[in-house]
Order: C-alpha cells, then sequence, then structure tokens
C-alpha cells in the first residue's frame, strides 16, 4: 500500500489533500462526451462575449503573445480518480479579462465539438483558472483538449472545458453539458459536489 491509500484526506507529503472520495492515479485518463475535434491553431480562435454582446477575439498568434504562466496543480474528475501536481502552461484569464468590462455573474465555457460548461465569473479570476495549451512541457494533445483547454482545478475537472473555443457572460446561471444532465451546478470537490442537490 502507497503512503497514500484510497479514502485518504489527510495531508499529503505533497502539500495537497486528496478530496473525500476520490483515490489517486498516476496516469492521465481521458474523459470526452463525444469524438475529438481537431483544430489546427492557424483555424482557433478564442471569444470572449459579454452580456451586452461586446465580443473579444484572439488568434492564436495574438493568444501567444499574452503573458503565459507555469502552474502546477491536483485535478479531480467527479469519477472519482485524482491526479496530484499536474504542470501546465496557460495564460490566465486574469490576463484575457484585462480589457472586458462587464457587470456579469456567470459564464459559459463552449467548447469546439459542441460541450458547454458552466461557471460563475468569480471563479475564473484571481488566479484560478488558465487558457492552457502545455502539458507537462508538451503542446497539449488533442485528446486533453489542444490546442488549448479550460483549467479550473479547484472546480471538478468536468469544468475544465477540453478544446474550448470561447466564453458567453451572463446575468443568468444556465446549466452546460453535464450540469443539464444531473451533475452540480459548481462542482466543489472538496465539499462532494456531484450531482445537483449535493
Ligand atoms: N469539450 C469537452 N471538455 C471536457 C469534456 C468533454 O467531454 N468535452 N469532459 C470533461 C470531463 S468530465 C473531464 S473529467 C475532463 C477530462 O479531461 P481529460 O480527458 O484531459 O482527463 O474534461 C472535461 N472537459
Ligand atoms: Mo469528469
Amino acid at each position: 500500500m502507497g503512503i497514500i491509500s484510497p479514502g485518504f484526506t489527510g495531508r499529503g507529503r505533497s502539500g495537497s489533500d486528496l478530496p473525500p472520495g476520490q483515490y489517486l492515479t498516476q496516469d492521465f485518463p481521458v474523459l470526452s462526451a463525444g469524438p475529438t475535434p481537431h483544430v489546427l491553431p492557424e483555424h482557433w480562435e478564442f471569444t470572449i462575449a459579454t452580456e451586452s454582446g461586446e465580443m473579444h477575439r484572439w488568434d492564436w498568434a495574438a493568444f501567444q503573445r499574452l503573458p503565459a504562466e507555469e502552474i502546477t496543480r491536483d485535478l479531480h474528475c467527479v469519477t472519482r480518480w485524482s491526479k496530484l501536481a499536474t504542470d501546465w502552461k496557460g495564460v490566465s484569464l486574469d490576463a484575457l479579462f484585462e480589457d472586458v468590462e462587464t457587470a456579469a455573474d456567470f459564464v459559459m465555457a463552449h467548447s469546439y465539438g459542441g460541450y458547454t460548461t458552466n461557471l460563475p465569473l468569480e471563479d475564473l479570476l484571481d488566479g484560478q483558472a488558465w487558457i492552457a495549451y502545455q502539458y507537462d512541457g508538451e503542446p497539449l494533445a488533442a485528446e486533453h483538449g489542444g490546442p488549448a483547454r479550460l483549467l479550473v482545478p479547484h472546480l471538478y475537472l468536468w469544468k475544465s472545458a477540453k478544446w474550448v473555443r470561447g466564453l458567453v457572460l451572463s446575468d443568468t446561471d444556465d446549466l452546460g453539458f453535464w450540469e443539464t444532465a444531473g451533475y452540480h451546478e459548481y462542482g466543489d470537490p472538496w465539499k462532494e459536489q456531484r450531482y445537483a442537490g449535493d
């Protein structure tokens, strides 16, 4: 048995906690609700649409000119695997929102391929979320959301939309793909918010 066994919820040697009901995995499972879209960087764009319809747009070149951060975070999937200390490189949502004027409280993330997931805007700001394009020092593989994915590691991983293509700001908290199917609208792994009503 390892130092950290399934069900262990104390403080691990890495300084990371394992949320309740999660087990550790060393590999990196792929969970996709449909086929993997293959988006070439030269065809990729990322947009932020405000609640008043104002569009902010970055193509791959403009996105690459934004300041990038290297981050190490734990991942927690609602199917109960957790992977600790994963290494990413990406642009923080703080940088992308710098010139965005909004009073909206909610965001719907949209992906190439049609996936959606909803989040409160405040969960994307203050160093909590990135558009990540490298994993473990390599360009992000298509199966894990490349060329770029949303990364919101403090929430269950279904909130980290792979192949993200844009965010739409809204005054109302609408439900995304898994949230419509009965998963929790917020998804805090520490509170085990797996399903609506948890
Ligand atoms: N576009 C898109 N993003 C997605 C998904 C998906 O099916 N489509 N699955 C989500 C779920 S349920 C999880 S657990 C993670 C899985 O990311 P991984 O395949 O890189 O492990 O992506 C999330 N983001
Ligand atoms: Mo998941």
